[in-house]
């Protein structure tokens, strides 16, 4: 009985590790990018919340406000000096240049809605 015991320990033991430094390999792989990404703004939530692009490389960005409330109507990119505001029921395009590596929130003007830009 307690071989079994000890067998199922050591099993769990190798799933624990497994899930923990082995299941991951799509973390350290940059992810790939296309330069052009389309975000719906509705709900409260910017949709996709996380976008990633390359340093050096331009990035486009098309907000598409489907959220008439006023709390939706600008997007601030903190740390990157860029924002813009939104028409409801139409598609804005904001433009970066030549963002800087980092890791950047972009919010709306009450921080409400939220969302990440990694720039690597
Ligand atoms: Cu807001």
């Amino acid at each position: 009985m307690s071989i079994l015991i000890n067998l199922s320990g050591i099993i769990l033991a190798g799933l624990i590790v497994w899930w923990f430094w082995l299941s991951k390999p799509d973390k350290r792989k940059r992810p790939d990018v296309t330069g052009e990404t389309t975000v719906i703004v509705e709900n409260g939530v910017y949709q996709p919340g996380v976008i990633h692009a390359r340093a050096g490389q331009p990035l486009t960005l098309h907000f598409d406000r489907r959220d008439p409330s006023p709390c939706a109507e600008q997007v601030i990119f903190h740390g990157l000096e860029a924002s813009e505001f939104l028409d409801n029921g139409k598609v804005t395009t904001v433009t970066l240049s030549n963002p800087p590596r980092g890791e950047y929130r972009f919010t709306c003007q009450m921080q409400m809605y939220q969302g990440r830009l990694i720039v690597d």
